[in-house]
């Protein structure tokens, strides 16, 4: 069986969401980032790419490059729940989903032109059913591995669907720059054009001593990446049973509204987790352990689906009013299970949730850096 890898990246994904919920800004340069002086941009709109605009250009600049754009703020939250709904159709596709990004994703579809016809096929109905049900393009790669279908979903944007065939993918790469492969940058860049290496191809066919000298023990690798070979598989996130969050505190607290308060902010974090991860619960645990280290739990379901951080706090403040709170806690913790994913029924968490954007840094960085954020069930208990 031939392996298939699908790479799937939203085009302009937050300006595009931007034009979704308001259609009069289709065709005009739209900027989405922070919006104070100092602010970078987070996005823009294909229109607003062709005066030079790109991610992470200060505002300021954006500004003198595109006086007339329309400058919008980031929503996070709405972009997460967007992203929920993108996740969900993959998860539809298939059981091997791997989420990169809030707007990308790697899925297996080895195997699958049994259901669907063609490995090409699947990629069209992940294109078409994003475009009818969600609204917005993607750009597909379709190739033998990660590495050449991420480099493929890259090639023509926005609205792309590139496919690399297994006998081609060598000679498919091999024009392009070396800087298309993930983790050389400018500095390998300069130091194998000393060694008159530029594309790709001649990567493949430098000698390895060369390679040795500018990638030190990564040099196989990056090696086997220029000859088009990439064994990593997708690795789909096991689904966690529960996501929760429980703070052991350094004095005890005494009294329904200390308690109160720091439900709140454990809400805050599970609610974060949740969404973050595009589940949705229907259970919220309160646990409590006092200050002589008896513990308890209760459970309370939600009317509908979980997925703010309201709704988290509101349920576990009706937990809170049903335990004893004459003696000091000692720690607090907030569970949300029954989870479900994709999206939730009768959302609406807060837009401008400064809290949420900055889990958002941190996050970005926890996905590049590998650390798990999601609790499994019990493993925080
Ligand atoms: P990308 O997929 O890198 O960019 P994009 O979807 O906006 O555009 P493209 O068509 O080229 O894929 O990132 C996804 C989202 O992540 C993007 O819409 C906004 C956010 N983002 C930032 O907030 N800061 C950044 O520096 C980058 C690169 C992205
Ligand atoms: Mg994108």
């Amino acid at each position: 069986m031939l392996r298939w890898i699908m790479h799937v990246d939203m085009d302009a994904f937050f300006a595009s969401v931007e034009v979704l919920d308001n259609p009069a800004l289709r065709g005009l340069p739209v900027i989405v980032g922070g919006q104070s002086m100092r602010g970078v941009v987070s996005t823009c709109s294909y229109e607003a790419r062709r005066f030079g605009v790109h991610s992470a250009m200060p505002m300021i600049q954006a500004h003198k490059l595109c006086p007339n754009a329309v400058f919008l703020p980031v929503r996070m939250a709405r972009y997460a729940e967007v992203s929920r709904q993108i996740m969900g159709i993959f998860h539809d596709l298939s059981p091997l989903v791997e989420q990169l990004s809030i707007d990308e994703a790697f899925l297996d579809v080895s195997g699958m032109e049994r259901l669907y016809g063609t490995p090409e096929k699947v990629g069209l109905l992940a294109k078409e059913r994003i475009k009818q049900e969600v609204g917005l393009t993607a750009s597909v790669g379709l190739a033998p591995n990660k590495f050449l279908a991420k480099m493929a979903s890259d090639l023509y944007k926005p609205d792309g669907f590139t496919v690399i065939k297994h006998a081609e993918a060598q000679s498919f790469i091999a024009p392009f720059p070396v800087t298309k492969i993930f983790g050389i940058g400018a500095a390998a860049q300069h130091a194998l054009s000393q060694f008159g290496v530029t594309t790709i191809g001649q990567l493949a066919a430098a000698d390895i001593a060369i390679l040795r000298r500018v990638f030190g023990k990564n040099a196989e690798r990056v090696h086997l990446l220029a000859l088009g070979r990439d064994d990593r598989p997708v690795v789909p996130e096991s689904e966690p049973k529960s996501i929760g969050r429980e703070i052991t505190f350094s004095e005890d607290l005494h009294g329904a509204e200390a308690c109160r308060e720091k439900l709140l902010e454990l809400s805050g974090l599970v609610g974060y987790r949740l969404r973050r991860k595009g589940y949705y619960g229907r259970t919220v645990t309160l646990k409590l352990k006092y200050n002589d280290f008896r513990t308890i739990s209760r459970s309370l379901s939600g009317e509908s689906d979980i997925a703010c951080d309201e709704e988290i706090y509101a349920l576990a403040v009706r937990l809170l009013q049903q335990v004893r709170l004459e003696q000091g806690v000692r720690l607090l913790g907030i569970t949300v299970s029954g989870l479900g994913f994709g999206k939730p029924v009768g959302l609406g968490f807060e837009d401008d949730d400064k809290r949420l954007r900055r889990n958002e840094v941190t996050d970005k960085l926890k996905a590049r850096f590998g650390e798990q954020i999601i609790f499994r069930g019990g493993r925080n208990s």
